[in-house]
């Protein structure tokens, strides 16, 4: 366990239209079914105040943003969200099950945008301390099957209006953290049809159930 609480920190990353809204909920029936009690929350937001960021960034009111501005938003939300939310819950002995972290900001302002990874890296550990997810599963599919399961739904947000070349690097981001940090990342291959990418996901939350101690 990368975290010293008595909870777990469960993480759910991928590229758009990956299926993570679709899967999220099948994820913490299995951990309720397990008897855990889950704190299900999202970044950006996951607070009142980072909901307010939320807006601010996948909003359309600031589309020149400054990259340097994006990535402190990311953190600003996230230090709110650990110390009202997550840490308190994992303090508790609640499992934290969270739409999108850290790693987001790897793939997204690091891969994506091109920050630097040693001013995230620096920004991750002032933030976060040494708090880090136990698990993370990340939903992978190409950019282009992706973009088009996407696309069937509502109004674009700034994220969502990128181009495809950003799209790609935020996927090679991703998928550079998972060949960095194997046990903690499972890939999970989001191109299959619903009931094939839930198999692959049972079969990941239950060895993990089963490495916690059921
Ligand atoms: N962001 C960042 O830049 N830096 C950070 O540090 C953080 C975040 C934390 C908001 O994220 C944005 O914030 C995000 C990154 C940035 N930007 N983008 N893009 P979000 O998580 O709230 O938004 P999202 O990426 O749009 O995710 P989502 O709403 O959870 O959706 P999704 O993963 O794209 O998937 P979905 O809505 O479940 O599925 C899309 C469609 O595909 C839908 O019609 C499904 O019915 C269909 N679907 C799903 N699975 C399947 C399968 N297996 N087969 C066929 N069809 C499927």
């Amino acid at each position: 366990m990368s975290n010293s609480l008595k909870g777990r920190f469960i993480t759910v990353e991928g590229g758009e239209g990956a299926g993570k809204s679709s899967n999220l909920d099948y994820i913490r029936n299995l951990l309720s079914s397990a008897g855990k009690q889950v704190v299900f929350t999202r970044e950006p937001g996951g607070t009142p105040l980072g909901e307010a960021i939320r807006d601010l960034l996948l909003g359309h009111q600031h589309t020149g943003m400054a990259d340097d501005t994006e990535l402190l938003l990311m953190f600003a939300a996230r230090a709110e969200h650990l110390q009202q939310k997550i840490k308190p819950a994992l303090q508790q002995g609640q499992w934290v099950l969270c739409d999108r972290f850290t790693d987001a900001s790897y793939a997204y302002q690091g891969a994506g945008r091109g920050l630097a990874s040693d001013r995230i890296a620096s920004l991750e550990q002032f933030v976060q301390g040494e708090l880090r997810p136990d698990l993370t599963l990340l939903l992978d599919l190409p950019v282009e099957q992706g973009l088009a399961r996407a696309g069937q739904r509502s109004e674009p947000d700034r994220f969502e209006k990128q181009e495809m070349s950003f799209f790609e690097k935020v996927r090679a981001g991703y998928l550079e953290i998972a060949a960095r940090e194997p046990h903690r990342v499972k890939i999970i291959d989001a191109s299959k049809p619903l009931e094939t990418v839930q198999q692959q996901i049972d079969h990941v939350v239950t060895a993990f159930l089963e490495q916690s101690g059921g």
